[in-house]
């Protein structure tokens, strides 16, 4: 439901906040909450308040108590290790006045962190900055890597499970509850190919060779802020999804995003292929802090990591197109469609440059 201002100013006074703020607009581009800038009477952004949206992430307390836990363990990182400006390096959420980490208002539910001054994000990267992004992502999951399992919970179960979303992709395809089938049987056809060899990170945990670590789980290059003035990363953002899973996420999630030449919503084919330097420069900084910790199994795993998230993803919009667009937001009716054939074009190119990508993660090792 649509809020009016006066309604966002009175949620915001439900938090312990430092300042008085006068507006909260709209921020990002995320596909599932609602994200919006918060400013004082100066004009200055001070706070981001974001809407959850429950219906995806059902047990809001779970989330919440997530996120809790992450960002205090990585507070305690950058303490143990001296860092400053910590407030800008790991995101800081405030407490509502009766002490909790959200407010629900009746029909929503609401969070607020600090804004992070001086930095900015990016829809598109260098390999420079691709690069610091690896090191960032490689760091993240280090920091988080002694984490007790047990600690976190599935914010959304089996959220990057494989067998999972193609089980999903099936019943979507069997129920075809918007008649969309007809006009997408090629790409199930496409998707079915590869179903199989999808899945080995599974079948590797069931065959207790792989385990489960923390992984952020939506690595996209928004989702982390560098400083304005140098270009390093000062924090990953986006925690929501920050649970136990699978290694090749965070690696995939990258390359699925950073590394696409197009948009990921692109209609234009053409546009869409894979840019091997920013590849290059991700793995060689993630693989500089992530050697430490990956198992041999693990590191065997990687270069199928872009392939694998690249290919979720396509299954995932197209599950969504066939449901009738249940689950991403959308700006037009084809929408999930136009990103379902822009992503399968990705996973293509990605495809075709396996072998190249093989051989440079060897060469990191
Ligand atoms: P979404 O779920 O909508 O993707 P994000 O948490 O990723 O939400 O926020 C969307 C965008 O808002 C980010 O890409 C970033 O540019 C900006 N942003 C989010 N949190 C902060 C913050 N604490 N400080 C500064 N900018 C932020
Ligand atoms: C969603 O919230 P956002 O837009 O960063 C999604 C990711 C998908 C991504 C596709 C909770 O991320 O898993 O990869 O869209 N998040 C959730 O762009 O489903
Ligand atoms: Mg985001």
């Amino acid at each position: 439901m649509a809020k009016t201002k006066e309604q966002l100013l009175n949620i915001l006074d439900q938090f312990q906040l430092d300042e008085k703020v006068v507006s909260a607009e709209p921020f990002g581009n995320g596909h599932i909450n609602d994200t919006l800038k918060v400013t004082n009477e100066k004009g200055e952004i001070k706070y981001v308040l974001q809407r959850i949206n429950h219906l995806i992430f059902t047990n809001v307390d779970m989330l919440q108590n997530n996120i809790h836990v992450v960002t205090t363990h990585i507070r305690k990182k950058l303490e143990e290790k001296g860092e400053t400006d910590i407030d800008r390096k790991v995101l800081t959420f405030l407490p509502t006045k009766d002490g909790k980490k959200y407010y629900f208002d009746g029909d929503s539910y609401w969070r607020v962190c600090l804004f992070i001054p001086r930095s900015k994000s990016y829809e598109e990267v260098t390999p420079e900055l691709s690069y610091e992004a690896g090191k960032a992502f490689g760091d993240f999951q280090t920091m988080l890597s002694d984490i007790p399992e047990g600690t976190l919970g599935e914010t959304i179960p089996d959220f990057h499970n494989m067998e999972f979303r193609l089980r999903q992709f099936h019943e979507a395809v069997a129920a075809n509850p918007a008649g969309r089938l007809e006009e997408v049987k090629d790409l199930v056809e496409e998707i079915e190919k590869r179903a199989e060899a999808m899945c080995i990170q599974e079948r590797l945990y069931r065959e207790g060779q792989l385990k489960k670590r923390t992984n952020h789980c939506d690595t996209k290059v928004n989702n982390m802020m560098f400083d304005a003035d140098s270009d390093k990363v000062l924090c990953v953002i986006d925690l929501d999804t920050v649970m136990p899973g699978f290694v090749l996420s965070d690696i995939g999630d990258f390359i699925r995003t950073g590394a696409n030449t197009g948009a990921e919503d692109d209609e234009n084919l053409d546009n869409v292929n894979v840019n091997m330097e920013i590849f290059k420069a991700y793995t060689r900084g993630y693989m500089e802090k992530a050697k430490a910790f990956l198992t041999p199994t693990e590191i065997k795993l990687l270069p199928y990591g872009g392939r694998l998230l690249t290919y979720m993803q396509t299954v995932r919009f197209l599950t969504d197109y066939i449901n009738g667009d249940t689950y991403y937001k959308i700006q037009y009716p084809e929408h999930n469609l136009v990103r379902t054939k822009a992503q399968f074009k990705l996973l293509q190119s990605v495809e075709e440059h396996t072998p190249e990508m093989q051989k440079f993660i060897a060469s990191c090792i």
